[in-house]
This record gives C-alpha cells, sequence and structure tokens, in this order.
C-alpha cells in the first residue's frame, strides 16, 4: 500500500515545455542554443549564435508560458496532488551574474505557484533542470569554474526567499549524475571544449568535467544548509537519472562489472548527497581516469553539513553489462547498453522493464533509507491524434501500470516512496533528440518538430485513466 498523503503527480521542465525563450525579460540558457536533432541525426550545440538553417526547438517547446492558466486547469481536471516543474534560472537571473533578479521572471512563477495552489496542487520545484544561462557557458565554461557555486546559490537563495510561502519541495540539480557522463558536460555542466559541435561526442576532458560535477555537488549542498537556516519545514532532494544495469550472465567479471557500473554512475552523486562524503570506491575511479580532484577540506565539510532531505530519481529502463564486447548494444536514458534478451524495447530503443523499478527502490531504500521519490518515469512515443480529438495512447497506460505496480510492490517490501511524478504531465521537447514526436504528455500537444501546429490540447486515453488512478490511491 501507499501512504495517504501519496504525492500523486506529473512531471516537465522549464526548458523543455515554456517556450517563450526571449519573453518575460528571459536570458538565453544553453537549451536554447542547442538544435534539434532525430533518432538518427544528433542535435548540435552552438552556443556563441543562433545559426541559420538549425531550428532551436526549446524556444517554443509547448508554450506552456502563454498557455500556464489551461495547462495547470487541465492538470487539476486529471487530479494531480502535485507538479513537478522547473525554474529557468535565466527568467530569474538572465546572464547569471546581475545584481538583483528579473521582477518579471519571478512574477511569472509567483503567478504559476498561485495558479496551482488554486487548483490545490503542490509545486515540487527543480532548481536547475539542464538551462543554465549560456552567458556562464561561454564565459566561465559552465560549472568547470568555481566561481559558478557562488552565483547559483545567489540564484537559489532569491528562490528560497522569495518562493518561501509557495514552494516546501525543492530539487537541486535533475540527473546531478549525469556529470558522470561525456553527455553531460554541455547539457547538464555548460562544458564546451574546443572541437566540441555534436551532443552525441562532445570533446571530453574528464579531469574537468569530474571537477565540474564536484562544484555542483559542493553548491547543491550549500544550498541545502541555506534553506534548512531559511525555513525549517523546507525539504530539499537530490535528483539521479538511475541507469541501471544486470550483469548479462553469471561469469563473475560480468558480475564485477555491473556493481562497478551502479558505483560508478548510479551512486557516485547519491552518496555524497545523502551520505555527505564520496564513496570509498571513488579514488579507484579518479586513478583509473588518471584525474586529481580539488577538493578542499572547506569542501569537504560543507557536503557533510548539506546532505539531502530525500532522494529523488528518474527511472525510464535498464540494460545489461558484459566484461566482453562482442554484444548487441541497445539505447537507454543517457547511457547505451547491453540489450537483454529477455526485455522489449520502445521505439526509441529503450529497454522495458518494470521490475527493474522494483529492483532499484530497494536497492536505494536499502543504501539510504531516506525517503524516495519518482520523478521521472514515462514511455516517449508516436502518438496518433485522430479526427474526433482522441489519442489511444494504452501502450503508454501498460507502461505506466506496469511501473505503478512496481513501485506498489517496492512499498510493500518496505520502500518509503513519498510520490510519484511521471514523465510528463504534458508533451515536451526531448532532451535527447529535440523532438516533439517522441512524446510522453497525458495531454497532447498539436505541434510538431518544427513548432508548426495551432498548440491545442487535447486530452489522451492515459488522462483519464491516471485520472482513476490517482482517486483510489492506486488501489485498482
Ligand atoms: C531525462 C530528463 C528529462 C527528459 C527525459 C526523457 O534525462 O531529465 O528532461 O528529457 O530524460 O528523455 P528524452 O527527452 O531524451 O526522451
Amino acid at each position: 500500500m501507499l501512504r495517504k498523503d501519496f504525492l500523486w503527480g506529473a512531471a516537465t521542465a522549464a526548458n523543455q515545455v515554456e517556450g517563450g525563450y526571449a519573453e518575460g525579460g528571459k536570458g538565453l540558457s544553453c537549451a536554447d542554443m542547442l538544435s534539434s536533432g532525430t533518432k538518427e541525426r544528433p542535435r548540435e550545440i552552438t552556443p556563441l549564435k543562433t545559426e541559420e538553417g538549425l531550428y532551436y526547438p526549446n524556444r517554443t517547446a509547448s508554450d506552456f508560458y502563454h498557455h500556464y492558466k489551461e495547462d495547470i486547469a487541465l492538470m487539476a481536471e486529471m487530479g494531480l496532488k502535485a507538479y513537478r516543474m522547473s525554474i529557468a534560472w535565466t527568467r530569474i537571473y538572465p546572464n547569471g551574474e546581475e545584481e538583483t533578479p528579473n521582477e518579471e521572471g519571478l512574477r511569472f512563477y509567483d503567478d504559476v505557484f498561485d495558479e496551482l495552489h488554486r487548483h490545490g496542487i503542490e509545486p515540487i520545484v527543480t532548481m536547475s533542470h539542464y538551462e543554465m544561462p549560456i552567458n556562464l557557458v561561454n564565459k566561465y565554461n559552465g560549472w568547470s569554474d568555481r566561481r559558478v557555486i557562488d552565483l547559483f546559490v545567489k540564484y537559489a537563495r532569491t528562490l528560497l526567499t522569495h518562493f518561501g510561502g509557495k514552494v516546501k519541495y525543492w530539487l537541486t540539480f535533475n540527473e546531478i549524475n549525469c556529470g558522470c557522463l561525456p553527455l553531460g558536460n554541455y547539457m547538464s555542466l555548460g562544458i564546451v571544449n574546443k572541437g566540441t559541435r555534436s551532443f552525441l561526442k562532445q570533446v571530453d576532458i574528464p579531469e574537468l568535467r569530474y571537477q565540474a560535477l564536484h562544484h555542483q555537488m559542493v553548491a547543491s549542498a550549500k544550498v541545502v544548509k541555506l534553506a534548512h537556516e531559511l525555513n525549517k519545514d523546507y525539504k530539499i532532494g537530490c535528483m539521479i537519472a538511475l541507469m541501471p544495469v544486470y550483469p548479462l550472465t553469471s561469469h563473475p567479471l560480468d558480475v564485477l562489472k555491473y556493481q562497478k557500473q551502479w558505483q560508478d554512475i548510479n551512486y557516485y552523486c547519491g552518496d555524497v548527497m545523502v551520505r555527505g562524503s564520496y564513496g570509498s570506491y571513488a579514488p579507484r575511479l579518479w586513478q583509473e581516469l588518471g584525474i586529481k580532484l580539488d577538493i578542499t577540506a572547506e569542501d569537504q565539510k560543507i557536503l557533510k553539513e548539506g546532505t539531502v532531505d530525500f532522494y529523488s530519481l528518474s527511472y525510464y529502463q535498464t540494460n545489461c553489462v558484459a566484461h566482453d564486447d562482442d554484444h548487441s548494444m541497445i539505447g537507454g536514458n543517457l547511457l547505451s547498453g547491453v540489450a537483454n534478451p529477455y526485455l522489449k524495447s520502445s521505439e526509441w530503443g529503450w529497454q522495458i522493464d518494470p521490475d527493474g523499478l522494483r529492483f532499484t527502490l530497494n536497492e536505494l531504500y536499502g543504501r539510504y533509507e531516506i525517503p524516495l521519490m519518482i520523478v521521472e518515469n514515462g514511455l516517449g512515443a508516436k502518438d496518433i491524434l485522430e479526427k474526433d480529438g482522441s489519442i489511444h495512447d494504452d501502450y503508454r497506460i501498460a507502461y505506466l501500470k506496469a511501473h505503478i505496480e512496481a513501485m506498489i510492490k517496492a512499498s510493500d517490501d518496505g520502500v518509503d516512496i513519498i510520490g510519484y511524478t511521471p514523465w510528463s504531465a504534458i508533451d515536451i521537447i526531448s532532451a535527447s533528440t529535440g523532438e516533439m514526436a517522441k512524446r510522453y504528455g497525458f495531454i497532447y500537444v498539436d505541434s510538431d518538430d518544427l513548432g508548426k501546429g495551432t498548440f491545442k490540447r487535447y486530452r489522451k486515453d492515459s488522462f483519464y485513466w491516471y485520472k482513476k488512478i490517482i482517486v483510489n490511491n492506486g488501489k485498482e
């Protein structure tokens, strides 16, 4: 059974849903400078200028910026108890270094939070969801520069003081462990090394990337400490992209590789943000990478003091790992792996594994013993808008049903789960490909990969289905 006050919700991110990229005093973010791609053609990173001939899908996205009242009313019709969203750093500090915040940006989110509360929906707010000011990318090479820590803390202080009465649940960085992968350079750390252009083949300097990730975790800890000083009711969570893997066979070397991948990808950040220090395996990883990090005694003190109140995660799929290489590979959220012969895949090649969610929740709760929140889980699929305005996404219902059942079983296993906000409340721009066609929403948006369409909203079958699930707290 789930707890009575379980936070049934849905999720989005500012850069993937809002649009209005240059309105309300907003500055350019790294998402605004990322061109659209497809399953076959990678997105391109153009941090210095908008290039003729490229299309930048996040600039329009789903136009939540102008539709938020209607969208929140639809969320309320679904009966959502919570809405996981992010605040765009560039609406509050357009270039990240202003002395004072952008009043129009503050007002926009005041209006959004007021609208949510009018409908009895609890906001769960991500402070940074792959959308840092492009000025900080170009001037500091993103988080690689320690000075960005204090720029972020200033931004977070503004949020925590200005929105104090309206927001209780905060997440600092979305999928912070994305920085454990070369893919995380631009999207998560704002790093553009010389020669980087293709989103999927970024020039990677491991020592710079792990140092940047360290700065981000120090910033997160500072913000947690600040939040607790400002308001004892604040609940601050970390947000980790779980990329669970299984050993392909019982060969001991497959099992060792499985154990190492969990340490290096899934536990690396969570250990720091929940336990307050790097895991004992971290120095082995740094040595393998031939890197030396600048971790001061002050940093270690801050990490110890700024541990989180709850642990949130994204979960989409699982993969396998094998010690030898001749196996067929398969895609995944952020990381690809060896295909699992027992699992089916989505249209975008992500292997669907609800039991893997139950396994993962048990692993995480066993390790950290703090409340867990699933803040992303969903199926990206090509949905068809029928002539009568209906969308029959029974495949998405099947995916979500199986994962909710697994989540309830984990709860019965003794795992303390406080909320579930599937990706996504409404159709949004895909992070990996920039497509609109890879739809996740309970609500359909009539717009295509080039931002063409009426932007009308339509309720999918999953919209009506999820409403029933929420009403009886998942008992059905
Ligand atoms: C996660 C991001 C989300 C969302 C999700 C789905 O990594 O936190 O922002 O994008 O992936 O992935 P995609 O949009 O690439 O299909």
